[in-house]
């Protein structure tokens, strides 16, 4: 950490369910090609998880899958840091102090809060300063560019809003973070239901596609995925289900909307469909192979973390110390 002259990247994904497809769509595969050009920290966002009930034995098996999922997806050790969210103190310390600069007003607008509110009945505080944390989250390292999904949008520009009303009520502290959201892939939607988001804590595991799901799970839930009655292979707005595994198919290949079409001029469906799937089974393969290699190997995950999480505290407490000398708090002699 700390190259000069390198740009910083920054962003997490929250221990919660099985890793999907759209989490790699809308996330990871940035992450993993900006790791060349700029310093990078992933993280593992354990607190947020917090938001939505957990069962503690699987919460701690889960973050350890996420970091081997990390690492076979190819998110390199050498050239990135792996960090879990809790094992720097100074993500809360820094959500505690802006906590008093955010506005209820701006929390009550979040979309993701009215959301989940809906789906869950344990509403917690957490839950609503969440976009807070996640703000921490970034302007602690300085981060100038946050690979997300289109979902995560909104949370952004409150980090972004945060950041400035910090730095004019105080002086410059915080690098001001721009989004970057792919083009395509952006929002991936549920198989069965193609008019809400896939997301990975979803309670029917047919609505997504786990990175860690088998060959024949991957076909089955495929060829389940709701299209509609037409026969034609078009990449139409309307057509929300096909629509949907075009998005997923132009992901896995590189290839456009109208290659796509034009491939599968006179097929069917079902033929789109296997296809996609023997694709999407392709494309996990070896990532589910280095996967088994490493998820074991607890030992080596834990040294790994623990690097992650003293490189990242260095920088982190560089942040918190320059914020608490600004809001005028007494410096703690050491
Ligand atoms: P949960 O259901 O637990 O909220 P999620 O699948 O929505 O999970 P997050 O942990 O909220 O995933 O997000 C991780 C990353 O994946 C974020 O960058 C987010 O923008 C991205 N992402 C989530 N869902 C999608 C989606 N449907 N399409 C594209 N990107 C997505
Ligand atoms: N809120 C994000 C996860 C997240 C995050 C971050 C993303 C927490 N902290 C910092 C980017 C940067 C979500 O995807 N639900």
């Amino acid at each position: 950490m700390d190259t000069p002259g390198k740009k910083r990247v920054l962003s997490g994904i929250q221990p919660s369910g099985e890793l999907c497809i759209s989490n790699y769509i809308g996330a990871l595969k940035n992450w993993i090609s900006l790791q060349d050009e700029y310093e990078c920290v992933y993280l593992i966002v354990d607190l947020h998880s917090l938001t939505v009930d957990q069962v503690p034995a699987e919460l701690r098996q889960r973050c350890y899958s996420y970091v081997a999922q990390y690492l076979a997806c190819g998110i390199d050790p050498e050239k990135s840091l792996i960090v879990v969210q809790s094992h720097v103190p100074e993500h809360t310390e820094l959500t505690w102090v802006l906590n008093t600069i955010t506005y209820m007003g701006e929390l009550n607008r979040m979309t993701q809060f009215k959301d989940k509110s809906k789906k869950q009945k344990n509403i917690n505080l957490g839950l609503y300063t969440y976009p807070v944390l996640m703000a921490s989250d970034i302007l602690l390292y300085q981060a100038d560019l946050v690979p997300v999904g289109a979902d995560q949008k909104q949370h952004l520009e409150l980090s972004r809003d945060l950041a400035i009303r910090f730095n004019g009520k105080y002086s410059p502290t915080f690098t001001i973070p721009e989004p970057f959201i792919p083009k395509q892939g952006a929002r991936i939607m549920s198989l069965q239901d193609p008019e809400s988001k896939m997301s990975k804590s979803d309670k029917n595991p047919n609505n997504y596609i786990s990175l860690l799901d088998a060959p024949n799970v991957i076909m089955k839930k495929f060829k389940r995925a709701v299209t509609d009655s037409e026969t034609e292979i078009k990449y139409d707005e309307n057509r929300k289900g096909l629509h949907n595994l075009i998005n997923i198919y132009s992901a896995y290949t590189g290839k456009t909307s109208d290659q796509i079409e034009d491939m599968y001029v006179g097929k069917m469906y079902s033929d789109f469909k296997v296809d996609l799937a023997d694709i999407v089974i392709d494309a996990l393969k070896p990532i589910q192979e280095e996967y088994n290699k490493i998820y074991n190997d607890k030992g080596y995950l834990d040294q790994l973390l623990k690097e992650g999480a003293e490189k990242a505290r260095y920088q982190a407490r560089k942040t918190l110390d320059k914020v608490y000398r600004k809001v005028g708090f007494i410096k703690r002699a050491r």
